[in-house]
């Protein structure tokens, strides 16, 4: 196997608002519902929150210094909706706008593609306050927004993603309550799927009418679902798995409709759906943005385990600190799925990335083996779906940065640049150094000894 890469392969390093922006009241941005929900007692492990994160907002020149050192030819960010729309709608805010402006012109002159994203899961609270997601009016808000986003910076971004995981956003923020705005509910859930997907689908057209020569997608998580036996049970349990993680999603943006074989209560689903809705969720894309960590196997829990096939695949033992399965093959597996089952024009590998618990050494560098192991054995899957003529045209690192994890908070470091947060201070760790040299020779280096 050839490791070079194709020429014009992107390499990239992602981050998100919330998770690295800080400045959560400043400069009149609005509150967000992950500024409500990370303010809300017992809802963070290590009770941090994102109000200052990275400081973003004020170290935003030092990282593109850091992403020009690394050589990225891309970089991954998303806009926070609060700063630019406080209320999530109406009045905007110049020094919001004013930000992103700066962030986008120095980026591009250091020669390094913005690559957007719209709506990475803090929404305004003041929409929430208003149903959010579970609510039709939040999509046309999004809409708005989607259209102020474009008109101010659609000249010179020319790469968007509308979402970021709606999987995530609707069914851990409304299903289980792990995420914000942390609500309980099969129903909800489901209304925020289809209002997700119906949010992108409506601001796919405005992307591309106020920019030019744009490439819109979605960024998605995508898993591999492995049944845990050959029995028939477990072989619908992992099918009912894959319907709601990947086909909940995937198969509409490819006008299919909801698929039926799925553990929720299609009823609501369809009860949801109006006339001219598939359509507009199927607008014609530039290509998916694949996030991918890890698969998942499945046993059907409902039945004793001697009642069941005995188990043929196990998950393997090493793990990264999330507690996920290192798994590079479903990397491939994903992509080729992607080639045989749909006819997306092209992809991104969006997210790849591991945490581990990195920590200064006493010479003051930060060496991180495993991370780099991890990387190179995921680009490699990578290489192996390009071969296989999947058209993968990038691949973005998660993250660029140390930053706040969700509900694990400022525990769980997947940066190729470690953050000590009480300073922010940012030191880069040999995996920055290995990714650099990855990027400079178009090809996978070897692992330093
Ligand atoms: O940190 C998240 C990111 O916001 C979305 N994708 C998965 C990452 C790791 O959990």
């Amino acid at each position: 196997m050839t490791l070079r890469f194709p020429k014009g392969f992107l390499f990239g390093a992602a981050t998100s608002a919330y998770q690295i922006e800080g400045a959560w009241n400043e400069d009149g941005k609005g509150e967000s519902i992950w500024d409500r929900f990370a303010h809300t007692p017992g809802t963070i492990e290590d009770g941090t929150t994102g109000d200052v994160a990275c400081d973003h907002v004020h170290r935003w020149s030092e990282d593109i210094d850091w992403m020009a050192r690394l050589g990225l030819d891309a970089y991954r960010f998303s806009i926070s909706w609060p700063r630019l729309l406080p209320a999530g709608s109406g009045q905007t805010n110049p020094a919001g706008i004013a930000f992103y402006d700066r962030l986008v012109d120095t980026l591009l002159e250091k020669g390094i593609l913005p690559f957007a994203t719209l709506y990475h899961w803090d929404l305004p609270q003041a929409l929430e306050d208003r149903g959010g997601w579970t609510e039709r009016s939040t999509a046309e808000a999004f809409c708005e927004y989607a259209r102020v986003v474009a008109r101010e910076l659609g000249d010179r971004v020319k790469h968007w993603m509308t979402l970021n995981e709606p999987f995530v956003s609707a069914f851990l923020g409304y299903g289980d309550g792990r995420h914000a705005p942390g609500r309980r509910s099969e129903r909800e859930a489901l209304a925020a799927a289809h209002h997700h997907l119906l949010a992108h689908g409506r601001s796919v057209p405005i992307l591309r009418e106020h920019v030019h020569d744009g490439h819109v997608g979605i960024a998605l998580n995508l898993c591999p679902v492995h049944a845990a036996s050959p029995s028939d049970r477990d072989q619908r349990a992992a099918s009912r798995l894959d319907g709601v993680l990947n086909r909940t999603f995937l198969d509409p943006l490819a006008d299919r409709g909801y698929p039926s074989d799925v553990p929720y209560d299609r009823s609501v689903l369809d009860s949801l759906v109006r006339e001219g809705d598939l359509r507009e969720i199927a607008a014609p894309l530039d290509f998916i943005g694949v996030n991918y960590y890890t698969r998942r196997v499945v046993r059907d829990e409902t039945v004793p385990e001697r009642e069941n096939a005995p188990r043929t695949v196990r998950l393997r033992r090493e793990k990264t600190q999330m507690q996920w399965e290192v798994y590079p093959e479903g990397l491939y597996e994903l992509l080729d799925r992607l080639r045989r089952e749909y006819d997306f024009p092209s992809y991104y590998v969006t997210e790849n990335g591991a945490a581990y618990p990195d920590q200064i050494g006493p010479d003051g560098r930060v060496r991180d083996p495993k991370r780099i192991s991890y990387l190179r054995r995921h680009l490699e899957q990578s290489l192996r779906a390009l071969e296989a003529g999947v058209p993968l045209r990038g691949y973005f690192v998660w993250s660029l940065l140390d930053n706040f994890e969700w509900s694990h908070g400022l525990g769980r470091r997947f940066g190729l640049i470690y953050v000590d947060f009480p300073t922010a201070k940012r030191i880069p760790k040999a995996s920055f150094d290995w990714y650099g040299a990855t990027i400079a020779q178009h090809a996978i280096p070897q692992e330093p000894a």
